[in-house]
């Protein structure tokens, strides 16, 4: 039986990796280590918490004494780390807690591998460290040699960890690789983010706000095809590489919007055009030939599907969503969004 630790196990990405690993390796034990923020639900893993291949604990990356601690209690095989600040805007108007988190707590968490032995290390990282291509060139595309060139907060604090982990591996011969996907979507997405907000907001009839024009172009990937790869890269990818994950899925935003109206049968008067993103990324578009070449990824879910997929997720589990849209989240999306 191998132990992986996945942090930020709570949050979208993480608990969606807990639920593949555990589905698809029988001799895997995951430990899930998550400080429960405001993205993090207790409830998503609910379903776990009587598996004996699972253990949650409740706690924050930057805090040195408890991870440290936990690895020495655990003798992890793996880490993954998913925690971290997430959501782009908030990175605007917060941005400490981004440098705090993201980079921070990731030299916690290599320290506490270094220290434990040069336990395997997978960085989750996002193809947003590279900072956007322009509209009007459909041929560029980023590969892992494309440069660092960030553009909010939150992108420069995870270009910021990943170079650490880069250094780390350069310097103490850190056992590392590092992923770089494109947007993600599927169940559990918190509906800060485009897909779950437009979704959610349509279907409690509330506007859909669309940032300037709508035309900035994302490429989307199916959650299930993400967990797939890192899963691959855990296996087989080689120590010290950056591997970039991105199924050829680009979208305008306000394409992806009114896909979301046509699937819940809405009309499209609920779209509000407001506010553009101060330095809103144009295009991100990854180029995934390393993935298919050196590790045999593809990912398996259309874009047609998997939307068709989280409408209907976000459709059977009301509850779910009803309850992480209250409380703080609330206040927040006032103070963002106004009275739009
Ligand atoms: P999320 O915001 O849904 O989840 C983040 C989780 O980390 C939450 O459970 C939160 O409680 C936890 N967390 C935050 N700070 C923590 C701390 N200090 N200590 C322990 N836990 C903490 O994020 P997500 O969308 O699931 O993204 C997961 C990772 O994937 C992030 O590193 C993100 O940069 C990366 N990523 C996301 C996308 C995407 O489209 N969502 C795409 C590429 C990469
Ligand atoms: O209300 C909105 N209206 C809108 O038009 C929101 C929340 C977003 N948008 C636009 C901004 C972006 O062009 O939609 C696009 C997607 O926005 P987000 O869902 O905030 O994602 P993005 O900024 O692209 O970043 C995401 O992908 C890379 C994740 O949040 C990051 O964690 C990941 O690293």
């Amino acid at each position: 039986m191998k132990t992986i630790l996945v942090t930020g196990g709570a949050g979208f990405i993480g608990s969606n990796f807990v639920y593949y690993m555990l589905r698809t390796h029988p001799n895997v034990r995951v430990v899930v280590l998550d400080a429960l923020t405001y993205a993090g639900n207790l409830e998503t893993l609910s379903p776990l918490l009587d598996n004996p291949r699972f253990r949650f604990v409740k706690g924050d990356i930057t805090d040195r004494a408890a991870v440290e601690n936990l690895f020495r209690e655990e003798g992890f095989d793996a880490v993954v780390n998913f925690a971290a600040e997430s959501h782009v805007d908030r990175s605007i108007d917060t941005p400490e807690i981004f440098l705090k988190t993201n980079i921070l707590g990731t030299q916690v968490l290599l320290d506490a591998c270094r220290k434990g032995g040069n336990i395997r290390f997978h960085q989750v990282s996002t193809d947003e460290v590279y900072g956007d291509l322009p509209l009007d060139r459909p041929d560029l595309f980023f590969t892992e040699e494309t440069p660092i060139h960030t553009s909010s907060p939150y992108s420069a604090s995870k270009a910021g960890a990943d170079l650490l982990v880069q250094a780390y591996h350069r310097t103490y011969g850190a056992n590392i690789t590092i992923s770089r996907c494109s947007n993600n979507y599927g169940p559990y997405h918190f509906p800060e983010k485009l897909i779950p907000l437009m979704i959610t907001n349509a279907m409690e009839g509330k506007s859909l706000p669309v940032y300037g024009e709508g035309k900035n172009i994302r490429d989307w990937l199916y959650v299930k095809d993400h967990c797939s790869a890192i899963d691959l890269i855990l296996q087989g990818g080689r120590i010290g590489e950056v591997y970039n994950i991105g199924g050829h899925n680009e979208r305008s935003n306000l394409q992806v919007v009114k896909a979301i109206l046509a699937l819940l049968g809405k009309d499209e008067s609920a779209i509000t055009y407001v506010k553009d993103r101060p330095g809103h990324d144009l295009r991100y578009a990854i180029d995934p030939t390393k993935m298919r070449q050196e590790l045999g990824w593809k990912p398996e879910t259309t874009f047609e599907t998997g939307l068709r997929q989280t409408v209907a997720w976000y459709q059977e589990n009301r509850d779910w969503w009803e309850h992480v849209k209250s409380g703080a989240y609330l206040a927040y999306y006032k103070q963002h969004y106004g009275n739009t």
